[in-house]
């Protein structure tokens, strides 16, 4: 589980070298409690580079692959991602229970944690249509938390009401696509997954600290 200092986890979605990505999360990592990285940043500095940063910075790293395929090529995924130095994955509740299974018990093993993205901050009808059968899948398999949308307060509401208070929900969609800071942890998640409004600043550190303040003192959420 991510520990939870901040509530901040920072979608670094950026396509610079090891040593620049290094140099910025250093400088902001006392502001964060998790880094996530997806396919943007292993396209860019590859799998090695990934390892760099996981050596390199002391943080909780959540790898973002969405991972919704077969069985088996969910499981050789986990276990790449073990080696790169991760903690936590994401993984698409679409792709069902079949699916899912297996990869989660070897996670769990390895001592990986399991997200599973049942809604999403823009379209996902279809998972809005399923949310009831797609958080109880989860609850079954034993993930460890859901993503839940920063755009949806009402989803980031149902889905704590239905799982309480032992699984960890983390809300992308905070800033630039509408979702106001510090307002889905006020409805009941537990981070905040902010990308471009920190990252795109002239001054990330400040972003940041204007995001931590709201999640301290959230003004007129619904
Ligand atoms: O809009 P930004 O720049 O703050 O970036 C949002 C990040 O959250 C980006 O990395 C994107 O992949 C992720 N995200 C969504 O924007 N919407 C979703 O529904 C789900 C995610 C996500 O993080 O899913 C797995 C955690």
């Amino acid at each position: 589980m991510i520990q939870r200092h901040t509530g901040l986890v920072l979608a670094f979605d950026v396509d610079w070298d090891v040593e620049k990505s290094i140099m910025f999360l250093n400088g902001i990592s006392d502001l964060i409690d998790a880094v996530k990285i997806g396919w943007y940043q292993l396209l860019t500095i590859g799998p090695q580079g990934i390892k760099e940063l996981t050596d390199s910075v002391n943080k909780y790293f959540l790898a973002d692959f969405k991972l919704g395929d077969v069985a088996h090529i969910n499981e050789y995924v986990v276990r790449k991602v073990y080696g790169l130095g991760i903690n936590g994955l994401i993984m698409h509740a679409v792709a069902g229970r079949d699916n899912l299974a297996t990869a989660i018990n070897v996670a769990r093993k390895l001592g990986v944690d399991v997200y599973l993205l049942i809604s999403m901050s823009s379209g996902g009808e279809l998972y809005d249509r399923n949310l009831d059968y797609n958080v109880s899948l989860g609850m079954s398999l034993g993930v460890s938390g859901f993503i839940v949308p920063a755009t949806k307060p009402n989803v980031v509401r149902q889905v704590r009401s239905m799982v309480g208070s032992n699984y960890q929900l983390l809300s992308p969609g905070v800033g630039v696509q509408g979702g106001k800071p510090g307002c889905a942890i006020a409805n009941g998640a537990d981070f905040e997954i902010v990308g471009r409004s920190i990252i795109n600043s002239e001054s990330p550190r400040q972003a940041a600290l204007n995001i931590l303040n709201a999640i301290r003192n959230p003004i007129s959420c619904s």
